[in-house]
């Protein structure tokens, strides 16, 4: 009991902590080019803002792709057919130059910085191939992240992702806002699921189909989304879809133990291929 009251003391004092820092940093946060404002606004407004690489149009991104795509070819085909339930085959490419100096595009950062409201850190690249599956398992089950308070992800699609692609899916976080009777029904089942995430059927019982935003688009979307407060998922598909996913929290972030999946050993990481000389 003493021990439960210590506890929750803790977290008061140290959300108290996060919001005087938020206040205080707020001088402090870098200037935001004029069109990337609507991006932020967005993003504060409704969890999520969906654009296209072209529309962002980074100097960067001809190397990016050139080098996702260089890495989606080397991937090593999975002989995963006779699996009921299966999982997305990651590679962790945070240390190749293209994908880190993407990520550390001084606009991005911007972004990322006036939207989180506090210094940031660029956790790293996931570069991600998902399966068909029948069934909602995993991160095909609807869940929210837990690194921090607020986490943004860069998603960016490398094929085109219609409905049957299994495209990205969330719920605008004023639909499920603190202190409403939607937050605490969604709590309880997530709660009930021990944190895994519920299903499609469970989910229609609290925010109707209707209100879930489906981020369908053609190859070069890129969905800003934040992570924690929108509830998301992967939604179940018969084709595979191939995508990048960037990460960024606060610096230090709530659970720092859950961003080290992006830049250490977790998953595969691919060779560091070096072409030969042929000068
Ligand atoms: O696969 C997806 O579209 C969802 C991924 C997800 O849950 C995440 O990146 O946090
Ligand atoms: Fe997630």
């Amino acid at each position: 009991m003493i021990n439960k009251i210590l506890s929750k003391l803790s977290e008061l004092r140290s959300e108290l902590d996060y919001r005087v820092a938020l206040s205080k940093y707020a001088r402090k946060l870098p200037t935001l080019e004029e069109r990337d404002h609507l991006i932020v606004e967005a993003l504060k407004r409704d969890g999520a803002y969906v654009t296209s690489l072209e529309e962002l149009g980074l100097d960067s991104t001809n190397s990016l792709l050139q080098a996702a795509h260089t890495q989606l070819s080397r991937m090593s085909a999975v002989n995963n057919n006779h699996i009921a339930e299966k999982l997305p085959q990651i590679y962790t490419v945070t240390d190749l130059l293209e994908f880190s100096q993407w990520g550390r595009e001084p606009r991005l950062l911007s972004i990322v910085e006036n939207y989180i409201g506090l210094p940031i850190a660029f956790h790293g690249v996931h570069l991600r191939k998902d399966f068909p599956n029948k069934n909602q398992f995993g991160i095909l089950l609807w869940h929210k992240d837990s690194e921090d308070r607020r986490i943004l992800k860069i998603i960016i699609y490398l094929s085109d992702v219609e409905a049957h692609h299994g495209p990205f899916e969330y719920v605008p976080p004023p639909l499920t806002s603190l202190f409403s009777l939607n937050y605490y029904r969604i709590y309880h089942k997530l709660r009930q699921s021990g944190y895994l995430g519920i299903n499609n059927e469970q989910l229609k019982d609290i925010i109707p189909e209707k209100n879930w935003k489906s981020c369908v688009g053609a190859a070069g979307t890129v969905i800003f989304v934040d992570t924690k407060r929108a509830l998301h998922h992967g939604t179940l598909r018969t084709h595979d879809r191939s995508a990048l996913f960037f990460v960024y929290t606060a610096n230090p972030p709530k659970r720092p133990e859950l961003c080290t999946q992006y830049w250490d050993n977790t998953f595969a990481k691919p060779e560091l291929h070096l072409e030969p000389d042929l000068t």
